[in-house]
């Protein structure tokens, strides 16, 4: 355990990330997907140090930067979070590049960035407004029903947007912050079903996000979402990886023409702007437009003789 690590705080249309930018020793692998498993099997206590209680919370993403592993690509990102590791993060994209321009070390242009599931490209625009371009979409199954103990049968779907989800527009609870509460009783619900039934993505692909979609309150949005994250929390955002799961899904259904915008509003009342480019092999690519502020910079500090040093994990880590 390093002795202190120097870090970057921002949020991304309320869901916040914490960017690791010195202090953290570099994961090894040819490969993110290598470089991630290494993080797990040799500095998962770093993870939790950095992300959990007592120097973090349960809604922070962390990122850490390395070097690219392909040509043409500025970095590598492995996201994590009080539970475990991201495939991608979408709002957490947004907040390292406007971290990175904060820092200095970007400003206003075109940036490729190397994720465990590919590579990924970012637009920095002079307004601040960062649109990425995520990887291929699509949607896996319809129509899936699960069996959700204490609410009944729950129809989705299971699309995958860089991490997968199971999408439902069940209505059992209102989308809305007054019923935080049972939103998270309702989605911890679905999950526990999703996995005792044996419900997954691709290739056994674990779903580890499932999103509540709604009618949207905003007048400039077309949909509202609630998304369970994969550390048992919330997400404050649209979700990047969610709105692409989303737009992937509509379009299998005929709902979303390539080139169509679709406004994601969050739980909290941000919005993301996305839309669908055509990719290989009848996917589709997604494109999603969010905004992102510097809230703070901080040193983390890691003394050998707190009982705390390594962080609190939470029910839901210890459970994953
Ligand atoms: O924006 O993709 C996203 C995301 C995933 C988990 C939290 N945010």
């Amino acid at each position: 355990m390093p002795a202190t690590i120097r870090v970057v705080d921002s949020h991304t249309e309320g869901e916040p990330t914490r960017v690791v930018v010195d202090g953290w020793p570099q994961p090894q692998g040819a490969t993110m997907a290598e470089r991630r498993d290494d993080l797990r099997a040799r500095y998962d206590d770093l993870r939790r140090a950095v992300v959990c209680e007592p120097r973090g919370h349960d809604a922070i993403v962390g990122a850490l930067l390395t070097p690219p592993v392909h040509p043409g690509s500025v970095a590598g990102i492995v996201f994590f979070n009080n539970g475990t590791y991201l495939g991608m993060c979408g709002h957490g994209l947004i907040g390292v590049v406007r971290t990175l321009e904060h820092l200095g070390r970007l400003s206003p242009c075109v940036a490729r960035f190397d994720t465990p599931v590919g590579t990924v490209r970012a637009e920095l625009s002079a307004d601040g407004t960062v649109t990425i371009e995520n990887v291929p979409s699509h949607l896996h199954a319809r129509d899936v029903v699960v069996e959700v103990r204490g609410y009944g049968a729950v129809r989705g779907d299971v699309a995958w947007g860089g991490n997968w989800f199971f999408i439902t527009h069940a209505d059992a609870v209102p989308v809305d912050m007054a019923h935080l509460a049972e939103l998270n009783r309702f989605t911890h619900a679905i999950q526990d079903a999703i996995t005792a039934q044996g419900v997954t993505g691709a290739d056994g692909g674990e779903i580890d996000h499932i999103e509540i979609s709604a009618a949207p309150t905003r007048p400039d949005a077309d949909g509202l979402n609630f998304v369970l994250c994969s550390g048992g929390e919330y997400d404050r955002s649209p979700c990047g990886t969610g709105t692409s799961a989303t737009m992937a899904a509509l379009h299998a259904r005929g709902k979303l023409a390539l080139g169509q915008e679709w406004r994601q509003e969050g739980i909290a009342g941000g919005l993301f702007t996305g839309w669908l480019t055509a990719g290989a092999d009848g996917t589709v690519v997604p494109h999603v437009r969010g905004t992102a502020f510097i809230t703070s910079e901080a040193t983390l500090h890691f003394d050998p003789r707190d009982p705390f040093r390594d962080g609190i994990p939470t029910a839901v880590a210890q459970r994953t």
